[in-house]
């Protein structure tokens, strides 16, 4: 709003040139959103309480217990501050603006449904697996076929590390695409699973992709980079500033131990999210370096299950997602945290270098 109302002014006010730039409104949409979610959160959260939104906890990982009853749904609030510092700081006009806020409500909104009837159905049943899955691919496609028929996006893939092999899959390009989304929503979902544990490394990787999406939209940088110029698409990073400020907001009460949990409503849409901003800056394969703590805790549940049912009853892990293996080894919950997130910095920092090593 303030880009559309105040950045024409500055013809005669050049004060108002600060609201022509991707990098002011940046650091302005971050620290909006975090003061707004940090001064609505303790309300937000007495809501949640009052509505009866607490989380059923399993029993069959013992430390969870004193967690029964914690609100869950906090993924509202992200929602919330993020899009009250969209609507100040963006460009309204820009349409990736509009169509990664579409992707964050869609997914969300499929997590939300799911988190709602686990509340209101007894013992934490949620809308079918295939109900589910449905909703997100449906979201994604959807998604997909709004790059697809965008001239500026080709079907070509870009290869970390490896600047002269970019295969062109054609219209392969779709469901490629719509799998990234689906499986980084999916991702995110099952590694929720411990205070501030999906939301730190979805942190990294906001950070990371709001740089690449900066310089996929810049000309000068592109060029120098040897990125792929997308014009538009670097308005993104105001959204993605804004994510990562919700998203820190969001910590202040998820941080060990927990006021509140974001719930589906949460973890798909910040998942799938990371997934189509892969795909807006043809980053598709970086996204596995940056989530690679996501790729982990889900290759660690394809493996048990497999292994589970190949050998008839014996496990890898104690029990999967992988951050359960390491509690029910007795490591305390804080530390399993803080380790996967020098983890997830680590690899972000690895996919940065893949702008300069190539
Ligand atoms: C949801 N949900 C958390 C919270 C959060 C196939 C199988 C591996 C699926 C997997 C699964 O259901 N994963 C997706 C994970 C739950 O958190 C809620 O769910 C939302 C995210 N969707 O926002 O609302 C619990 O996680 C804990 N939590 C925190 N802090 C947070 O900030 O402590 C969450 C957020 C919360 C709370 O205790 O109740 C979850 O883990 O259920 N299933 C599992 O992960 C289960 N693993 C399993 O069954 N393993 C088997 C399989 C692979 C055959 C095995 O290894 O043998 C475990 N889930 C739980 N206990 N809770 C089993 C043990």
């Amino acid at each position: 709003m303030f880009y559309n109302m105040l950045a024409p002014l500055a013809s005669d006010w050049t004060l108002f040139n600060v609201f022509r730039y991707i990098t002011f409104r940046s650091l302005a949409a971050l620290i909006t959103a975090l003061v707004v979610s940090i001064l609505i959160g303790p309300r937000f959260i007495a809501w949640l309480h009052h509505v009866k939104c607490g989380q059923f906890i399993h029993e069959d990982v013992k430390n969870h217990a004193p967690k029964a009853g914690t609100p869950t749904m906090g993924g509202l609030l992200i929602m919330t501050s993020l899009g009250f510092s969209l609507l100040l700081w963006a460009d309204l006009t820009n349409r990736y603006i509009w169509q990664v806020s579409l992707v964050f409500i869609s997914f969300g909104l499929v997590g939300f449904c799911d988190d709602f009837l686990k509340l209101r159905r007894h013992k934490n049943r949620g809308i079918s697996g295939g109900a589910k899955m449905s909703g997100q691919i449906l979201v994604a496609l959807a998604a997909m076929c709004l790059l697809y028929a965008n001239p500026d996006y080709s079907s070509r893939l870009t290869v970390p590390f490896f600047k002269d092999i970019n295969p062109d899959i054609g219209l392969l390009y779709l469901p490629f695409g719509a799998f990234v989304m689906v499986a980084a929503s999916n991702a995110v979902n099952l590694t929720d699973g411990l205070d501030g544990l999906a939301i730190g490394p979805s942190i990294v990787a906001l950070i990371v992709f709001s740089i690449f999406l900066y310089v996929t939209g810049n000309a000068r940088f592109s060029t120098y980079l040897l990125v792929p110029y997308i014009p538009g698409v670097g308005e993104v990073t105001v959204f993605c500033s804004a994510l990562v400020g919700a998203g820190l907001g969001f910590l202040w009460f998820n941080a060990y131990p927990a006021q509140v949990f974001m719930g589906d409503v949460g973890s798909l849409s910040i998942g799938g999210t990371l997934g189509y901003l892969a795909l807006l800056c043809k980053q598709e394969l970086v996204l596995a370096v940056v989530g690679g703590l996501f790729v982990v805790e889900t290759l660690s549940v394809i493996l048990q299950v497999g292994y589970f049912r190949w050998t008839g009853g014996k496990r890898i892990f104690r029990m999967a997602p992988l951050h359960h293996h390491f509690e029910l080894k007795g490591v305390p919950e804080s530390k399993i945290i803080i380790r996967f997130w020098i983890t997830s910095i680590l690899l972000g920092l690895v996919a940065l270098s893949v702008l300069k090593l190539r």
